[in-house]
């Protein structure tokens, strides 16, 4: 049965993002770094976050990967403190040990960037989970991801990425996962050059059309600031947010299920104006 939290509800989830990786948050110890995370996590949903995607691996370009051990240490508390206090938790992260110790914990989504490719036992843990699973397009782990960006085939790109995607999910139904619990997800900046992710957000209809819920994930990608820059360069991280708002819009009208984002508060707010504008049931409430 699907779970609830991949119903219709007339508008795209928001996933906020909590990276709970040393990159991301200050250098104090293990405990702080947790402590600031979950507190990062508390503000988004008072953001208007609908679910927190919370993962211990960085997956920039070229980033390197944590042992096993530290992506445990790193994400379980986090998860375990903000499921306890009723958050919907999604567990970013490729390893099947990491997801069953997640969902032990208390997620209830597992967001594998790798859609299954990454490791071989995950889409056997997520079928005896029996939680939600998204099956993010991929096709090499970060450090090398760059030499996989060709797409060739007829179709291009977004034929590509939709017969891949439809692959992953005959794998993980194979595997046990039911159908109705799986969402797909583009990837994004995975594998992908500047124009590959212009043309394959063009073409998402086509991503739509497999019949699964859709996520995307566009916040703060270098696609963005790519396009935003100028002669000093592109636009850095911190400054495409409107940029990302304007996708989230044209999101919601192309009815994804749900958006990743890491600040949650400004799509939360376009979201808002789109449904007030479409929706004149609210006439006369604010
Ligand atoms: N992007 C990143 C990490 N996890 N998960 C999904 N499902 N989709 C994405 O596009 C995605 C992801 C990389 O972005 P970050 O390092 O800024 O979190």
């Amino acid at each position: 049965m699907s779970p609830g939290i991949l119903a219709p509800i007339g508008r795209p989830r928001l996933m906020g993002v909590v990276n709970v990786t040393p990159d991301s948050f200050s250098d104090g110890g293990r405990w702080l770094e947790s402590d600031a995370a979950i507190e990062h996590g508390r503000e988004l949903l008072a953001d208007g976050a609908d679910v927190l995607d919370i993962g211990g691996e960085s997956t920039r370009p070229g980033a390197t990967r944590p042992l096993v051990e530290e992506e445990l240490e790193r994400v379980v508390p986090v998860i375990t403190a903000l499921a306890a206090e009723g958050a919907v938790v999604s567990v970013d992260t490729m390893r099947a040990e990491v997801a069953e110790a997640a969902v032990a914990a208390g997620a209830t989504i597992v967001n594998d960037v790798s859609g299954g490719l990454a490791d071989e036992r995950m889409l056997a843990v997520v079928a005896d989970a029996g939680v939600a699973y998204v099956a993010m397009h991929w096709r090499a782990h970060s450090e090398h991801m760059a030499d996989f960006a060709t797409y060739d085939a007829p179709g291009g790109i977004v034929r590509a990425v939709r017969d891949e995607l439809a692959r992953r999910v005959d794998a993980a139904v194979a595997a046990g996962v039911e159908a109705d619990r799986i969402v797909l997800d583009p990837g994004l900046g995975f594998a992908k050059q500047g124009e590959q992710n212009w043309q394959l957000l063009r073409g998402l209809g086509e991503v739509l059309s497999l019949g699964h819920p859709v996520l995307v994930g566009a916040s703060r990608k270098s696609f963005l600031g790519t396009l935003l820059g100028d002669e000093h360069g592109p636009r850095p991280v911190d400054q495409r947010e409107a940029a990302n708002v304007a996708l989230t819009v044209e999101l919601a009208r192309v009815g994804v299920w749900g958006i990743r984002v890491h600040d949650v508060r400004s799509s939360h707010d376009a979201l808002r104006v789109v449904h007030r504008l479409h929706d004149p049931r609210q006439e006369g409430q604010e």
